[in-house]
This record gives structure tokens, sequence and C-alpha cells, in this order.
């Protein structure tokens, strides 16, 4: 059959009713964008013959992987062509330079405790290494950016999260702060080595990656925001250089200057890194 199909007046009509393109009140724009995505989908669907099962099994697939959508788009690029939509936006403004935003994924959690000084990250004992990470964090200028906060979150040791840990083994906040800094825009903290993430195994993401003779696992990283006043707020990680997925990332987090390879000495490692920010 031919795409052709979709655009028969029966098909679109269908298309202008089930987005409300006729009914009255609603919202104009949401309206427009639901239409051309249910005709994507439409034409799709003709494009490539899917049957009744295929479909059935696509909608299936959605059902039980609600619960880890949010993994679901960072592991097909979803979240990072939003990044690299959002840098060809600042390019046509003229916006360039500063540290390259990078996704957020799916496990931020509001309220860490807010600290300062050089501080640990780490609430709970974990058998790994000491990460100690430090920088500054500047402007356009190379100035120093005053009163910034620093949200930092990471894995433990096995990968995974506390508030997401499946084996409940972590406290609320491990791994997580708020860092307040001063007018020197230093910051200094150190933690419990994360290791790489790994997405849930028999779940929804991993079945479509297998389906699609890919892998979901991530190398070990450090997510950060920083906010401060007069600044545009940036979302970014470093990944470990050295991680075996460091090129590799299933989520296409990792990015060229977002890599730093950490000095291994004993138990413990160092990343030195400045994050530069752009102005608001
Ligand atoms: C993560 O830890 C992560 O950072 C992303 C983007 C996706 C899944 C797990
Ligand atoms: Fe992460």
């Amino acid at each position: 059959m031919n795409t052709d199909f979709v655009n028969s007046q029966a098909i679109q009509e269908l298309l202008d009713r089930a987005s409300g393109a006729d009914a009255e009140g609603g919202d104009t724009r949401l309206k427009a964008i639901t239409r051309d995505l249910l005709e994507a989908i439409m034409t799709v669907i003709v494009k490539y013959d899917v049957d009744e099962s295929e479909f059935w099994n696509a909608i299936g697939f959605f059902q039980k992987g609600v619960g880890e959508f949010g993994l679901i788009v960072p592991g097909v690029g979803l979240e990072h062509f939003m990044d690299l939509v959002m840098d060809a936006r600042d390019t046509e403004a003229g916006l360039t330079g500063g540290t390259p935003r990078t996704i957020e994924g799916p496990l931020y959690v509001e309220g860490a405790p807010l600290v300062e000084g050089d501080v640990d990250l780490s609430t709970d004992p974990d058998d790994t290494d000491t990460l100690y990470m430090t920088g500054e964090v500047k402007g356009p200028d190379g100035e120093a950016v005053t009163n910034a906060i620093l949200h930092v979150w990471h894995a433990n040791s096995k990968g995974f999260y506390s508030h997401f840990d499946p084996t409940g083994a972590q406290t609320p906040f491990n791994n997580r702060r708020r860092i307040k800094l001063g007018t020197d825009g230093r910051y200094a903290f150190h933690s419990k080595m994360p290791s790489g993430y790994s997405v849930p195994p028999q779940g929804a993401t991993e079945r479509l990656m297998h389906a699609l003779g890919r892998h979901g696992n991530r190398p070990a990283h450090v997510h950060f925001f920083i906010e401060a006043p007069g600044y545009r707020t940036l979302t970014t990680q470093i990944n470990f250089g050295d991680d075996p997925f460091a090129k590799d990332d299933f989520a296409f987090g990792t990015r060229e200057g977002l890599l730093p390879v950490p000095n291994r000495q004993g138990s413990s490692a160092v990343i030195a890194f400045d994050f530069y920010l752009q102005r608001a």
C-alpha cells in the first residue's frame, strides 16, 4: 500500500476530528502538534505494512514501559536530540562557548541537602575508591561566578542511585547534594566512586535495546545543574574518559569536552574540572 492512503479524504477527516482541529476550545498549538504526530505514526504504519499483531505488540510495549519512559527517551536519542536542537538555536542567536550542555536523565531528585565548603557527598559506606573533584565556575570572560549553587548527583559503586536503588540499600540523598559556592566560584567535593549505569534487567528499555541489537550501558558519570544569579542554568555531566563505555553510551550523554580522565592513584581518583556558564 502507498502512503498516499494517509492523504485520502477519509484519513484527513479522521485526523481533523482526532486532533480537535474542528472542535471549539482547546489549545491550538497542541492540536497542530497532535495532528502531525498522529499523521507521522499513520504514515509509518502504512509505509512498513505494520500488521495487527505488530501494532498491538507496540501498544503493549509502551503500556508495560510507562515506568521506564524516562529511560527509553534518552535510550532512543531523543533527549540528546533536544540538546542538539538547543545548541543549534543558541548558535542561530549568536550564543557560543561555555561548557557543553548534556542530558539530565531521569534520576535527578529535588531537595538534596544544601551544603557549603569542601563536602562529602556520600552518606552511606561503599566499598570503592574515593573521587575528589575540584574546580571553578566561571563566566564568559573568565570571571568567577559568585553565589552559584552546584547541584551534583551520581550513582554508587553498583551503578544505583539513591531514591531509585532496587536493593533498597541507600539512604535518601546519598551521593546527592546542592553545594552553595562563594564569591570565588570554587567548588570541591569528594565521594565514593560511581560505577557505570545499566538499565534494569528484563525491563522495557533493555528489551527494546536488545531488539535493536544494542546495549543499555552508560559509562561512570557525575551529573550537574549549575545555577547562579545573572547566568543561564547549565545542565551537564562529566563521564569518565577511561570507562569502557566512554565512547559507547546508550543514552548519548557523553560529549566532547565532558570526558575527563580521572587521575587514579592508590584508592583515590582526582578530577579537576572548570565549568563555564553563559550570561542570562
Ligand atoms: C542515568 O544515570 C542517566 O544519567 C541517564 C541519562 C539515563 C539513565 C541513567
Ligand atoms: Fe546518571
